[in-house]
């Protein structure tokens, strides 16, 4: 049954949610009408701006702020402003935001703003060595900021597993035997611009220690990765794509390795399922969207009334559990 949206007067997907400045913000994507059909390359999701929004209660009004940075403001963007993320380190809000260049390859641009809202002003280039989908930033209670970032089949993580872009590998989306595709992480550099650490893979573990096979579909890396720190913990989760789950891994630390732990949400309307994970004002927040209300696979709006709780839903009694 379709849910209230977030905000009804423009489409929204893949919403990263931060606390900010006493506020949450919301960072969506902003989906748009046009006559791309369907296919696996995702030609569909043809975004060309950022809206943010924001609230000061969970369920209460929501400000859109407007257009925060639109395609044709960043030099090396091509198309297809894909799902972003936002983060603040030294007095200092940045987007990070995944877009095609005018070869067609998916990079990784970062954009500055003194505001949470924006609008932010985009890096003419995007960040060195940066590749692939859905950028996820995370600052450490230490200051140390992350970014994981990587997506297969239209996101073309495969094209890079030598470390340059390979667009040969770009149909063979995925392994059918060995370990699957692994998310990427690299750390930022104090400016928040550029990576200072090697891009790592992050490995995503089965309890016995063994990456996640290729062929594990309901378990494995697709998209849409997002980190957050618990009790000490760091959990990552993301979309298992072509499964539809929301799934996480824990681990000890930010670069992990982690072991895989369970589903969080079940398939939703439509085919992607792209999701973030925040505490405001005490609480546990998972957001998330759908296709109730347009039955379109690239008109996605998030649920207002479906937002969870989500310590209280992976923790019962104490103990960790999947669902
Ligand atoms: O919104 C475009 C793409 O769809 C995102 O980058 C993926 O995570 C999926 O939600």
């Amino acid at each position: 049954m379709a849910s209230e949206p977030l905000v009804k007067h423009v489409f929204t997907a893949d919403p990263s949610a931060h606390a900010f400045a006493g506020k949450l913000y919301v960072y969506p994507s902003h989906d748009r009408k046009t006559d791309i059909k369907d296919n696996d390359n995702g030609d569909q999701y043809d975004m060309n701006d950022y809206h943010v929004f924001s609230m000061e209660t969970v369920g209460g009004p929501v400000t859109d702020h407007g257009v925060a940075l639109k395609a044709e403001d960043i030099p090396w963007v091509d198309k297809q402003l894909w799902a972003p993320d936002a983060a603040f380190k030294n007095g200092k809000y940045y987007l990070y935001f995944p877009a095609r260049n005018k070869e067609g390859v998916f990079q990784i641009g970062v954009a500055e703003s003194d505001v949470p809202e924006g609008p932010f002003k985009p890096e003419p280039e995007p960040i060195a060595g940066s590749y692939s989908i859905d950028p996820a930033s995370f600052v450490d209670e230490d200051g140390q900021a992350y970014l994981y970032f990587g997506g297969i089949w239209g996101g073309q993580l495969q094209c890079w597993t030598t470390g340059k872009f390979d667009g040969s590998a770009y149909s063979n989306m995925e392994a059918t035997d060995g370990p699957a595709l692994l998310p990427r992480v690299a750390k930022l550099s104090e400016d928040m611009r550029s990576f200072t650490s090697g891009i790592q893979e992050v490995a995503i573990n089965d309890a016995d220690g063994k990456l996640l096979p290729a062929a594990d579909h309901e378990r494995r890396f697709f998209e849409a990765a997002w980190m957050h720190k618990y009790n000490g913990k760091y959990y990552f989760s993301y979309s298992t794509g072509d499964t539809h789950f929301l799934a996480y891994a824990t681990g000890d630390s930010p670069m992990g390795p982690f072991t895989y732990q369970g589903k969080i949400l079940d398939p939703v309307q439509g085919w992607t399922t792209h999701h973030s994970i925040v505490e405001f004002k005490g609480k546990w927040y998972l957001f998330y969207h759908d296709t109730s209300l347009s039955d379109k696979n690239h008109l996605r709006l998030i649920p207002k009334a479906d937002r969870k709780k989500i310590h209280e839903y992976l923790f019962r009694e104490g103990v960790l559990v999947a669902k």
